[in-house]
C-alpha cells in the first residue's frame, strides 16, 4: 500500500487584492507542493474580519482570492481550495485554543504589535487571538508542514507551543509538530516604496504594490517608479547590504527567474537600475500577465469559483469533523 503523503495546510486572506509579495512567498510555493502532498489552501476569510471589512467588498476578495489561487496554478482536483467560514471546525477548535494559549504568548506576537500600532485598545481582540485561529486551521486537520512568509514564522512556533501544551495538558500525543516551509528567494518582499517595510494588501500606496491582476502597464509604471539608489548593480548580493530598495528588486527578480541573488548580480553588475528595471519589467509581466488574464476570466464567473469552494470545503470538513471529534473526547465534551 503506498505511504500516506504528508499534509500541508496554508492560507490567505481576501483583504484586498493579492500581491507579488503573496504570490513569491506563499502562493507559487503551494503550486509546486501539490504533487508531493496532500495540500489545502484556504481563503482565511475568518482572519479577515479581525479588520473590518466591508460585506460586499470581502465576498468579491473571497472570491477573488479562490480565482488567484486557481490561476496561479492550484488545482482543485488534486487539492482542496476552500474558504475558511464554510467550516465551523476551524471556529471551535479557535475557541478550545484560547483557552490553551496563554496571554504572555500573544503578547510576544509581533503582527499584532505592528497591526494595531499605537491604537492597542481600539484593536478587536479578534486580532489579538488570530495566531490561536491560525494553529487551528493548521491542526484541526493535523497538518505538519505549512509553506508561508518569513512573516508567519512567529505564528508558527505559536502553533507548535499551542500543540504541545495541549497535548502535555491533557496528557496525549494527538497534535503533531509543524514545520514552517519558508521557500525561495524571495521570502520576504518589501514595498516599491519603502523597502524597510513588507510589501503588503493594505498599504495605502497602490505604488507600493504589484498586484496579480495589474496590467503590464501598470506593472512597467510601478516598477519604473519603485525606489532604489543611484549605485550600479554589484558583482555579489552581499554587497547589497545597506541597500534594502536595490536588495529587494534584485530577490524579485532571482525568484521570478529562479535563479539565486548572485547569478541576478553577476548577471548585471556594473548596470545602473534603468536597465535592471526594464528587464525586471519584463520578468514581471511575462509571468504574472498570464495569471492575471486567467483570474479576470474565473471571476467573471462567481458561480463556478462558488462550486470550487464550496466542494472545497466538503473535503474539508470531512477531514476536521473526526479530528474535532477526537478533541471533544480528549477534553471532556459529551458526546451529542
Ligand atoms: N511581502 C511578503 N513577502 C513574502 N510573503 C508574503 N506574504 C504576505 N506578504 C508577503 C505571505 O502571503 C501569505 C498570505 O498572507 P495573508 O494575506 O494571509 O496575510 P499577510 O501576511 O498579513 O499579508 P498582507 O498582504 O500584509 O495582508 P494585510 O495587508 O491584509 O495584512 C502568507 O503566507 C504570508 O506569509
Amino acid at each position: 500500500m503506498a505511504e500516506a503523503k504528508e499534509r500541508v495546510f496554508s492560507g490567505v486572506q481576501p483583504t484586498g487584492n493579492l500581491h507579488l509579495g503573496n504570490y513569491l512567498g506563499a502562493i507559487r510555493n503551494w503550486v509546486n507542493l501539490q504533487h508531493d502532498y496532500d495540500c489545502l489552501y484556504c481563503v482565511v476569510d475568518l482572519h479577515a474580519i479581525t479588520v473590518f471589512q466591508e460585506p460586499e467588498a470581502l465576498r468579491a476578495s473571497t472570491r477573488e482570492v479562490a480565482a488567484g489561487l486557481i490561476a496561479a496554478g492550484i488545482d482543485p482536483r488534486h487539492s482542496i481550495i476552500f474558504n475558511q467560514s464554510q467550516v465551523h471546525e476551524h471556529a471551535e477548535l479557535a475557541w478550545i485554543f484560547n483557552c490553551v494559549t496563554r496571554i504572555g504568548w500573544l503578547n510576544r506576537m509581533t503582527q499584532f504589535k505592528d497591526k494595531a500600532g499605537k491604537n492597542r485598545e481600539k484593536a478587536s481582540s479578534g486580532l489579538y487571538v488570530y495566531p490561536n485561529l491560525m494553529a487551528a486551521d493548521i491542526l484541526a486537520y493535523k497538518a505538519t508542514r505549512v509553506p508561508v512568509g518569513e512573516d508567519q514564522k512567529q505564528h508558527l512556533e505559536l502553533t507548535r507551543d499551542i500543540a504541545q501544551k495541549f497535548n502535555n495538558d491533557y496528557g496525549v500525543d494527538f497534535f503533531p509538530e509543524v514545520e514552517p516551509l519558508i521557500l525561495g528567494e524571495a521570502t520576504r518582499v518589501m514595498s516599491l516604496r519603502d523597502g524597510k517595510a513588507k510589501m503588503s494588501k493594505s498599504d495605502p500606496s497602490e505604488y507600493s504594490r504589484i498586484t496579480m491582476t495589474d496590467n503590464a502597464d501598470a506593472i512597467a509604471l510601478k516598477i519604473r517608479k519603485a525606489r532604489t539608489d543611484s549605485d550600479p548593480l554589484p558583482e555579489s548580493a552581499a554587497d547589497l547590504a545597506g541597500r534594502p530598495e536595490a536588495a529587494n528588486l534584485v530577490g524579485i527578480y532571482a525568484a521570478l527567474t529562479d535563479q539565486t541573488r548572485d547569478a541576478v548580480c553577476a548577471a548585471f553588475a556594473g548596470k545602473g537600475f534603468a536597465d535592471f528595471k526594464k528587464a525586471l519589467a519584463e520578468v514581471c509581466v511575462e509571468k504574472l500577465a498570464p495569471i492575471g488574464e486567467e483570474m479576470r476570466r474565473l471571476t467573471a464567473d462567481p458561480a463556478y469559483v462558488d462550486s470550487i469552494l464550496r466542494e472545497g470545503a466538503q473535503k474539508a470538513q470531512a477531514l476536521a469533523a473526526p479530528i474535532l471529534r477526537d478533541v471533544h473526547d480528549i477534553v471532556g465534551f459529551l458526546r451529542p
